[in-house]
């Protein structure tokens, strides 16, 4: 390998002002052997060895360390608003607000391309891509090689959490792309104070990104969970360029918090205030583009409001939850905003997001209206130009991007919880997996005890959407809606899972709603959006112990009058339909969730395969009952 001469390096060691020259010509020398010098090296000579490391692979013409301020922030966007990067939407309805079109090829998380590299292959299991961590870093490397030539090589140090939790953890990216540098000032805390943090923690997670050509030919999201490290190249969409987000914060992070005895999961976090002032924070899971971001900021239904229920967005996409010393879980979210999906985000379905993006907000991939204002489907007005700039056609597919996203700043939630900055995080009292499940999956049931919660968890499954490429609208199974992003074998995160079940733990109750049932007619039963806090309120009375349930084969469903219906107008046949519980219909569900855990032997925990077996059995026994007949409705 290669580096530059150590003189020419001296510059990238030296920080305090924005810009360094950096050299051109590299010789060959073991700048980076073990010295004296290197032995005694501090945490923060680390970072700058680092940086130095990489700036002598990718050869950037300048490199600037990111401050987090918001005057860098300005200045990155005049830059990118000069250079075509980002362009201007209307300033006077939308302040702040900036558009970003990227590559065609380029607008979502592409899993094929997507790679765990343990050491031992088995460690990745078959829920993920793998590849020899040697031949990994030979591959990317390669691409890796000089491509920053030209280009500014930004370092951004950030902190995914509140900057003083000791539930947050640290990460450096490094990128070409000023539109990432943009998007991680909005979605992660970043800058000097997450510098000084990590120059005072022992480790970091590195990050390494470039846009590279562009080229889904030479496109790789690499993980090295034991190195800590990332390397991404050849996108410069969210998922796979924003790396602190779903590279670091689960990826990387599921394999820390499984050493560290803690869970990193894809679920958002939202607080439910009852009229009696009680908050109740709720953490729930279901895979991309099935309304997370919608329930983590829901309107109470009218009647709810007037009693004085209140919600509290905390999260909406991802939750790191730690026991502690009471045994109850606490939960934070490691993110500082929201990089959501913007088509159906409307008044109707999400009157808080589209508040929260009305300023401050950087688009991606939606179309625009005649005076310039950000347009998907869903939205009042009319598009005349497409995500990809051309004249809106409806003959050339949607004005938007299926996966169009905003990036804003959560604090611009008008449900912002100021709770998302406390440090110890916030106590979780339910956990909820949920897909879209147009058929057998009811509203809502609860699972009777742990294992049997971490079982629903595992089954999930769910219609894939836009937000990885691929088809769309095919069932997969989806464990926890982790699928994309666990880093290490199933088997073994099954495991971890089961493993805080243990003495003295205060575990939150587990549920499994289904808000995507339709009906004989192909309609949704339910009506969603505010009305799932109905739900919520079922499974907070439930780890209340106000209200009993009724036991069935699959779970604990809502019993008669417990779910409050009142000025919904459904009738009792919808509810009956979306209560049901279709025993054949569900031995056929188990034995296939028996089949797909089998793929995860050796390493599926026994009490998991006993957990299906016992549920099998149990309707088994109970076959012939409908719900119905059984609640004596
Ligand atoms: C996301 C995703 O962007 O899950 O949150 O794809
Ligand atoms: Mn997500």
């Amino acid at each position: 390998m290669e580096y530059p001469e150590r003189r020419h390096l001296a510059p990238f060691l030296l920080r305090g002002t924005l810009q360094y020259q950096c050299a051109q010509t590299t010789v060959p020398t073991p700048f980076f052997h073990k010295t004296l010098e290197d032995t005694m090296a501090s945490k923060l000579e680390a970072l700058d060895r680092w940086v130095a490391e990489v700036a002598a692979l990718t050869r950037p013409a300048r490199i600037h360390w990111c401050d987090g301020s918001d005057a860098e922030y300005q200045s990155l966007v005049q830059q990118m608003l000069a250079d075509g990067t980002l362009i201007e939407l209307n300033q006077r309805t939308h302040p702040g607000c900036y558009l970003h079109r990227s590559h065609p090829s380029d607008v979502a998380r592409v899993e094929h391309l997507t790679l765990v590299c343990h050491p031992d292959e088995e460690d990745a299991g078959p829920n993920n891509h793998w590849m020899d961590p040697a031949a990994a870093h030979a591959k990317i490397d390669a691409l890796l090689d000089g491509c920053m030539e030209g280009r500014t090589m930004y370092v951004i140090p950030y902190c995914m959490g509140p900057i003083d939790s000791p539930l947050a953890r640290c990460g450096v990216e490094i990128t070409d792309s000023p539109y990432v540098v943009a998007n991680m000032k909005i979605m992660t805390r970043m800058g000097a104070p997450a510098q000084a943090r990590i120059e005072r923690e022992s480790s970091f997670v590195k990050g390494l990104h470039s846009v590279g050509e562009l080229d889904p030919e030479r496109r790789w999201i690499m993980h090295f969970p034991a190195e800590l490290t990332i390397k991404s190249y050849g996108s410069g969409y969210g998922g796979n360029a924003l790396l602190g987000k779903k590279c670091h914060a689960l990826r990387i992070a599921s394999n820390q918090a499984r050493d560290e005895g803690w869970l990193a999961e894809h679920m958002l976090i939202v607080g439910i205030e009852n009229p009696r002032g009680e908050t109740h924070y709720v953490a729930a899971a279901f895979p991309s583009a099935c309304g997370k971001t919608n329930l983590s900021m829901l309107i109470p239904p009218e009647g709810y409001l007037r009693d004085g229920w209140k919600v509290w967005t905390v999260g909406d996409d991802i939750c790191w939850m730690h026991p502690g010393a009471d045994g109850q879980l606490y939960a934070i979210n490691p993110e500082a905003g929201f990089f959501g999906v913007a088509p159906g985000t409307s008044d109707s379905t999400n009157h808080n997001a589209l508040t929260s993006i009305s300023h401050d907000t950087i688009f991606t991939n939606v179309a625009v209206t005649a005076d310039n204002q950000p347009w998907w489907e869903g939205l009042p007005g009319t598009p005349v130009t497409d995500w990809q700039g051309r004249p809106y056609d409806p003959a050339k597919g949607p004005a938007a991007h299926p996966n169009s996203r905003f990036t804003v700043s959560a604090k611009q939630c008008p449900t912002w919880s100021e709770q998302a900055e406390a440090s110890q995080g916030v106590p979780i009292s339910a956990i909820v997996f949920g897909g879209r499940r147009p058929s057998l999956l009811p509203l809502v049931m609860e699972a009777r005890d742990w294992t049997h919660g971490v079982l629903m968890g595992a089954a999930m499954g769910s219609e894939t959407t836009a937000a990885a490429t691929g088809a769309v609208g095919v069932l997969r199974r989806d464990s926890m809606a982790m699928k994309p992003f666990c880093g290490y074998h199933y088997g073994d995160y099954f495991a971890h899972w089961l493993s805080f079940d243990r003495p003295g733990a205060k575990l939150p109750k587990i549920f499994h709603v289904n808000w995507f049932r339709k009906g004989a007619d192909g309609k949704f039963l339910w009506p969603g959006f505010g009305d799932n806090l109905r739900v919520l309120e079922w499974m907070i009375e439930r780890a209340e112990g106000r209200v009993d349930g009724v036991e069935t084969p699959i779970g604990i469903l809502p019993g008669e009058g417990e779910l409050k219906l009142d000025g919904l107008g459904l009738d009792r046949a919808r509810l009956d339909e979306l209560l049901d519980v279709d025993n054949a219909g569900w031995q056929a569900e188990l034995s296939a969730i028996g089949e797909y855990l089998a793929s995860f032997t050796p390493r599926l925990p026994e009490r998991l395969h006993r957990e299906q077996q016992r549920v099998a059995q149990a309707l088994e026994d109970d076959a012939g009952q409908s719900r119905r007949e059984a609640i004596a409705f």
